[in-house]
């Protein structure tokens, strides 16, 4: 069992005040700077009472935003009764600590909330032992640093010892922070270890699969791939309006009429900045997206950031070395978009696109339509004659080959089958006489 705790987060909810420090050169949504942490935090279980917005030109060293600011935010916290701060930015273990002193809550950054958001999230052993070794690397030495200064600081009941066990502190927890750092390190190889073997089992799978055509929803998170997985199979998979509702890879025959089926995965979202090192822990969730004929991108065309959002999933795919893998667009929500004219925007820059509803099931026809074409490039039919005997043959084609006619007369079969490009090479070397339809 992995040692993840999940406490239970509406008993204490946390009160948060969350900021975004801008800098030069960082990309932000103009109409609302603060709308995907506002989102994250409240994912995580906080009731965001506070925001604020810090304009710099550079970082401050100790403190990121400076005396004055940090001071300002220090009483924004006790108007408020605010028991956690947010930052959008990343900040190092000193910055965390020194604000902790100026400010008297806990703080917290970006990464953490998403780290945090995967603890509770979590579900298979897989993402359970993923998530546990990314914060015992990653909010380990943090964690530890804000627990022996929050432990100074709570000699009263101050509402920062209030705090401590919510956002952030979910995951190894207290237990964990206590014991020696060896046990702590002994811990990170077998996880490591383990994951490694979840891993190999996980490759084992996707490659005996193949002969089939598979394909990957991948986009942004909270996009709509867990809709879209449902609307076209009977996975009946976890939907919500959270960020990271999908932590876990599913996998389901998605049919497509006429005899034709494909395979379909559904996969953890992504987001901008995520933390390099928790795309590399979950790269074995990815896993079917690197092993995918088609990678079905899902943007949430109703979204202001769509544009933004859809940059972010290409820096992931490039990350993971699969940007140049076939793709199919699928621009979802439509049934969200008011204003027209962001459909024909998006209609000009993505010519190839297809506009969806997975919610309605709008154009729904359209992209299995899309789809079966794109898998008749990759696939040939095929007429043949044999001989029933014929082991090899009758094995391969039951391996590689779907069959869609069999007509028998005596010992020899007249068959129609379907297969991918690839095999056909090898059919052809123990059975030449192969007509292509
Ligand atoms: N209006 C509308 N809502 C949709 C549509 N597709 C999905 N949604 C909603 O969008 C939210 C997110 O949907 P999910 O399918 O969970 O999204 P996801 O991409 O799997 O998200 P994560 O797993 O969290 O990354 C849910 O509230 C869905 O009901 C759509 O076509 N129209
Ligand atoms: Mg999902």
């Amino acid at each position: 069992m992995s040692e993840l705790i999940n406490t239970q987060r509406d008993i204490q909810q946390e009160r948060a005040l969350i900021i975004s420090v801008i800098l030069p050169k960082r990309e932000i949504d103009i109409h609302d700077p603060l709308g995907e942490l506002r989102s994250l935090a409240r994912t995580a279980g906080a009731k965001v009472v506070d925001e604020m917005i810090a304009k710099r030109t550079r970082v401050h060293p100790g403190l990121y935003v400076g005396t004055g600011k940090a001071q300002e935010i220090a009483d924004r916290v006790v108007q408020n009764d605010v028991t956690t701060v947010i930052f959008d930015n990343d900040l190092s273990p000193g910055q965390i600590r020194d604000l902790e002193k100026v400010i008297g809550c806990k703080v917290l950054d970006r990464s953490e909330v998403i780290l945090d958001i995967f603890a509770a999230n979590a579900r298979t052993n897989e993402a359970r032992l993923q998530v546990e070794l990314a914060q015992l690397e990653y909010t380990y030495p943090r964690l530890r640093n804000m627990w022996t200064h929050l432990e100074r600081m709570a000699g009263g009941a101050s509402s920062a010892a209030a705090a401590v066990g919510g956002i952030g502190t979910r995951g190894p927890g207290e237990k964990q922070l206590e014991i020696d750092r060896r046990l702590v390190q002994r811990r990170v190889s077998q996880l490591k270890e383990r994951i490694l073997e979840v891993d190999g089992r996980k490759q084992r799978m996707v490659s005996s699969r193949q002969d089939e055509f598979r394909v990957c929803l991948v986009g942004y998170t909270n996009a709509g791939k867990s809709t879209v997985m449902n609307l076209f199979t009977d996975a009946g998979v976890f939907v919500a309006d959270k960020l990271f509702a999908t932590l876990d890879t599913r996998t389901r025959r998605w049919k497509l009429g006429d005899g034709q089926s494909v395979l379909l995965s559904d996969t953890v979202g992504f987001i901008s900045d995520l933390p390099h090192h928790l795309v590399a822990s979950f790269r074995a969730t990815l896993e079917e997206a690197i092993g995918a004929d088609l990678l079905l991108h899902v943007a949430d065309a109703s979204h202001e950031r769509v544009l933004h959002q859809m940059e972010a999933v290409n820096e992931v795919l490039d990350e993971m070395g699969i940007a140049e893998k076939s793709r199919l667009l699928l621009l979802n929500k439509i049934d969200r978009i008011q204003d027209p004219s962001v459909r024909v925007v998006l209609a000009g820059k993505y010519p190839d696109a297809i506009f969806l509803s997975a919610a309605t099931g709008e154009n729904a026809d359209k992209v299995v339509a899309a789809l079966s074409q794109r898998m008749s490039g990759q696939h040939v039919t095929v007429e043949l004659n044999a001989d029933v005997t014929n082991g090899r043959l009758m094995q391969f084609l039951a391996r590689y080959a779907q069959m869609s006619n069999q007509a028998y007369e005596g010992r020899s079969v007249k068959m129609t089958a379907t297969l991918k490009q690839r095999y056909l090479d090898e059919l052809r070397q123990f059975h030449p006489a192969v007509e292509i339809l």
